[in-house]
Order: structure tokens, then sequence, then C-alpha cells
């Protein structure tokens, strides 16, 4: 692998720096479980979600991927806007192309998302009826993941289920799912997934985990509570995906998402980092002091996380500040661009990436 402009550039270490320091196979791209020459303790496996626009258009996007990710997550073409634009007919032609990236490049995948209330196409609102809902939910999983098994490891089955903020009584969002089916829309949705592919792993995709705020222990009290009761119906679930789009400004719960985490544990689950970013809207312009902070803020969160519980994956929500929803989603009010990601808009490694780095290799400076 060529030395690039980056890290030339870059205020991290350069490839050699950092080959001397033993990180070769990261940087080589490796895949855990692939056989390449890995330290003794496997890495924890990190990636990124691909936006499908980027990745047809900017031959540098590809390559970042190529050269930083073991695992990749179709952004959006697996969403049921992408696929079932036409309804009676599926259209793979955005996520087949990510697929065939990932297995031409010995990547692994993630599937993002077989149910979520956002992102569905307009006819989904003609959906009236429980038996419509339940036809079409199962069918749609059914055919996905028929098409894509063996080759996705990894399905974000349903997605932010969670209602924002929960109340007692009223834990589930109000989406056409659960208005339809009631919270047995998850059973549904698990139960088909791994009826067509039984040895998927099965995980259940949310956010807002680590916040401080009285809605975080809601929402992990939430998903502890949908855990034992697919458990007890003998459902098959593997893990919770904690999505971590991070508020800069925002000081996290990390007492209680260990707590959290160790009850996860406890009921046999496994937690993988699914969409990390951090939204950087309040936080000060000078962007060496913004990507500081930023990668301040994912080194707490993560070094919590991995104390308690080892992700099996980390994964964020793209690679590179040149393409990230945070810049629309949140635009900062002075105008500069958002800086969310571990990759500058140039693909210059930012602090945040030797964060990754360090969490995924279990070197992270002790406190
Ligand atoms: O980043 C995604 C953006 O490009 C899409 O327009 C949007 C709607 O499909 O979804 C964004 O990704 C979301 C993810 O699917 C679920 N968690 C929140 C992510 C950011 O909004």
């Amino acid at each position: 692998m060529r030395e690039t402009e980056a890290d030339r550039n870059g205020a991290m270490p350069t490839r050699r720096e950092l080959l001397r320091g033993g990180a070769a196979s990261v940087l080589a791209g490796a895949v855990p479980g692939s056989g390449s020459a890995q330290a003794a303790a496997q890495p924890i496996p990190f990636g990124s979600a691909a936006e499908i626009g980027a990745f047809r258009e900017d031959a540098r996007y590809r390559e970042a991927l190529k050269r930083y990710c073991d695992v990749i997550v179709p952004m959006n073409d697996l969403k049921w806007q992408a696929l079932r634009h036409d309804r009676p007919r599926f259209d793979f032609s955005g996520a087949d192309e990510i697929v065939a990236f990932a297995a031409a490049n010995g990547k692994a995948l993630r599937g993002h998302t077989l149910l979520w209330g956002e992102a569905l196409p307009p006819w989904a609102k003609e959906i009236a009826s429980r038996a419509e809902a339940e036809r079409e939910l199962v069918n749609h999983i059914e055919i996905v993941v028929d098409r894509y098994k063996g080759r996705i490891a990894t399905w974000d089955v349903v997605n932010e289920v969670i209602k924002f903020e929960p109340e007692p009584g009223a834990p589930y969002r109000d989406t056409i799912w659960q208005r339809l089916l009631g919270p047995e829309h998850i059973e549904i949705a698990f139960r088909t997934a791994a009826r067509v592919d039984p040895k998927a792993r099965l995980v259940l995709n949310d956010f807002l985990f680590e916040e401080a705020a009285p809605a975080g222990a809601a929402r992990r009290k939430v998903a502890l509570d949908t855990f034992r009761r697919l458990k007890d119906k003998g459902i098959p679930v593997h893990g919770l995906g904690i999505q971590a789009h991070l508020y800069g400004e925002k000081e996290l719960d990390l007492d209680g998402l260990q707590h959290f985490l160790r009850d996860l544990d406890a009921l046999g689950l496994d937690v993988e980092i699914t969409e990390l970013d951090v939204i950087d809207w309040k936080l000060p312009a000078d962007p060496a002091r913004r990507d500081k902070l930023a990668a301040d803020r994912v080194s707490g969160f993560l070094g919590a996380v991995v104390a308690a519980k080892q992700p099996k994956a980390i994964v964020t929500w793209g690679l590179t500040d040149r393409y990230s929803w945070v810049q629309d989603v949140f635009p900062r009010g002075d105008g500069a661009r958002a800086r969310p990601l571990p990759l500058d808009a140039d693909y210059r490694q930012k602090p945040m990436m030797a964060v990754l780095e360090r969490t995924r290799r279990g070197t992270a400076a002790r406190k």
C-alpha cells in the first residue's frame, strides 16, 4: 500500500510511523478472521456506512472504504425507500453495487435496515389493515434477507423503534408498523429474519442510550424490557446496535451506559457501535480545537464502552466530513462545515481516527 498525500499532510502519525508501531494490518484493511497478520488479540472490527452517491462518483471515497474498513454498511440502499420505490418490484441496484464492492475487497457487511418508521416509499401510507401490514412486512423481510443470505452477516432488523421520550405504557414510536401491528411488529420482524437466515446476527438498532437526560435511562429500560420479552418468547435476537450520534456539547451518562452494557451482557446480548459520529454544531469554530473536542468525546464514550463490554464492531456513519448527514441536519450557525467524522473533507486523518485505532487495538491510554 502506498503512502498517500493524506498520510504526509495529516496531523496523524504517518503510515511508516504506525507500521513501526505494528499497525500494519489495520492500514492494509485487514479483515479479522481472514488469516492476515494480526496482533495476538483481534482488534475490534472497524467500519463505515457507505453513501451510494459518493461511492459512485468519488474514487477517493472508495479508496478510503478499502483502506480503513473491515465492515461496510449500505447507508441508505437497503431501506424501503430505496428497495421499494415501486411497490410491485424490488430495486436492488444500489445495494448490489455496495455488496459486490464489499465482496471484491474482502469486507464484511451489515444490513441496515429491515423495519423502520422512516425512509418509507409514499405508497406505504396506503397500507391500511393489520393483515396487510403483516403481509407486506413479512414478504419484504423474506425477499431481502434471502437475497443476501450468506453475504450480509448482521442485520439491523429493527431501527429506531424506541420512543424518543418513552413513557410508562408507551415505549414505542408511533410508526405505521406500531399503529397497525402494535409491539408485535418487532417480534414479527425478528422471527421472519431468523427463519430466512438462521445464521444471521440479528440486531435491534437505536440511539440516545448514552444520554444524560432522563430520556436516556428510560430508553435503556425500554431496550432491556424489549429484549427480555423477545427472549421469553423464544424469538432469536443477538444484539443491540448503539448508534452513538454523540452531541459534542453534551456530557454523557457513562455510568448509566456501562450499567446498561452489563445488563445486556447478563441477557447474553452483544453490542455494536453502529453509527458513530459527533454532532459538532455547538462546538467552537476553530477546526483543530473542534476536532480535539470531538475526539475527546469519542474517546470518553468508547473508553467507557470497552471497559464494560467489548463491542462486536465499531462503525462510523460515513468516513469523511465531505459527506455527512450532520451537515444537513445540524448545520452550524457560523456556516462552517460540520466535522463529525474521522477523516476531514480532504481525507486527512483527524484525531478521532487515532482514538478509533487505539480503542479497537486495546491500546487506549488509561486515565
Ligand atoms: O445518513 C442517512 C441519510 O443520508 C438519509 O437521508 C436518512 C434517511 O434515510 O438516513 C440517514 O441515516 C440515518 C440512519 O439510517 C438511522 N439513524 C440515523 C441516521 C442519520 O439520520
